[in-house]
């Protein structure tokens, strides 16, 4: 059985369409399969929306009252989750749905553990990006070079057999579970290109906090894979504050 997971937060005109689409697809496709959404209590109702559609479709509604994030929503579809495989996806429309049975597939046959949408493989694409988008979106994309071969780290469109998780304590900052997933697993991978649309209806959330978010999530993610790079940070910090006092000292 499939698990799709949709994190939200505002995505009321989103929801209405993306989770009959999801259904739709599954169907045809044969393919079993539940959706769980987790909302992070979105002042525009999109749980109260979900919840309507629930009238006897395997869907589930959590709702989270106190936290907020991408990545932990996540976590938590998959606390909830009752599939052997999750597909993680945006609610907002920007991912193809009808993609989930090319992204569950590899999976299914016993190819990969784990696949990842993305926009800059071969046949991916993202449409009507401005430069300055498709410029910090692949300069984000860089930044992770280090981590995974990846062509679209940031991508937040994947499928990922359960049992690849256990055991895994996963820990992320921000929104780039894929990102961790990958590093703490060492999953096998596989990509699938897929076609990027901007969303039509609602609000991006992706601010300034969770630019900054993303860039403390490498951190720690080189310093895990790394562990080398941590050791020589705390080394030269350590030798810096006690040159600064011994100086000091001197000084006075
Ligand atoms: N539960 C939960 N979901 C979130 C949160 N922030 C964003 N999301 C959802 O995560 C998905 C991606 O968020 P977007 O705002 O579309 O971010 P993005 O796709 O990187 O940016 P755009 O391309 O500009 O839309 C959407 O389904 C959002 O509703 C959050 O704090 N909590
Ligand atoms: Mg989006």
């Amino acid at each position: 059985m499939i698990s799709v997971i949709l994190p939200t937060y505002n995505e009321l005109e989103n929801i209405k369409v993306i989770i009959p689409e999801i259904f739709s697809v599954l169907k045809g496709s044969s393919l079993e399969g539940e959706i769980i959404v987790v909302d992070d209590n979105s002042p525009d109702g999109t749980a109260a929306v979900a919840m309507e559609l629930v009238r006897g479709n395997p869907l589930k509604v959590f709702v989270r009252e106190n936290e907020r994030g991408l990545a932990t929503a996540v976590m938590k579809g998959f606390e909830i989750a009752s599939g052997d495989i999750y597909v993680v996806m945006d609610a907002d429309l920007s991912h193809p749905v009808g993609k989930i049975p090319e992204m569950v597939e590899p999976i299914l046959i016993g190819n990969c553990d784990l696949t990842v949408g993305s926009r800059y493989t071969s046949g991916g694409e993202c449409v009507d990006w401005t430069f300055m988008r498709r410029f910090t979106s692949k300069f984000s994309g860089l930044l992770a070079k280090g981590l995974t071969r990846l062509t679209d780290p940031t991508s937040g469109f994947m499928a990922i057999k359960k049992d690849t998780l256990n055991g895994i304590k996963l820990d992320p900052v921000g929104w780039k579970i894929v990102l961790e997933i990958i590093v703490k697993t060492g999953a096998r991978f596989q990509e699938v290109p897929i076609v990027f649309s901007d969303r039509l209806e609602g609000q991006s959330k992706l601010d300034t906090k969770v630019k900054a978010q993303y860039i403390a999530h490498l951190w720690k993610l080189y310093c895990f894979k790394y562990p080398a790079i941590f050791q020589l940070f705390k080394f030269c910090i350590v030798g810096s504050i006690s040159q600064l006092g011994m100086n000091w000292t001197e000084y006075r």
